[in-house]
């Protein structure tokens, strides 16, 4: 009875061999879609990015940002300075707190337009 199960077992290990690296592509691509959805989610659902406060600039309404992709403006992760839609925004957050912040690009300029600690 040993016969069949040997057999059963190399044509499963020559399927898996045979198939594993297009398999392994896809889930890994699936994998970042579902990562990338899974940042954007929790926080809203209009698509907020996380991000960490490096440095505030309160007298010219600056803030950087160490973010992470933006998909809204086709950003990949990076750290960079935005403006904020109304500087009373940087009274609710300090250095090193990690955030959910929208961006968005107005009059040529990179606002943060939502802000909310913790993420
Ligand atoms: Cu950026």
């Amino acid at each position: 009875m040993k016969t069949p199960s040997i057999l059963f077992a190399t044509l499963a290990l020559t399927l898996v061999v045979s198939f594993n690296p297009p398999i392994a592509a896809m889930a890994a691509e699936e994998m970042a879609k579902a990562d990338a959805a899974a940042e954007i989610k929790p926080a809203d659902a209009a698509a907020m990015s996380a991000g960490e406060v490096k440095k505030i600039d309160k007298e010219a309404g600056k803030i950087t940002i160490k973010h992470g992709p933006l998909a809204n403006l086709e950003m990949p992760p990076m750290t960079m300075v935005f403006r904020v839609k109304d500087p009373i925004m940087l009274d609710q957050v300090k250095p090193g707190d990690k955030i959910n912040f929208v961006a968005e690009k107005a009059n040529g300029a990179l606002t943060v337009t939502q802000l909310q600690a913790g993420g």
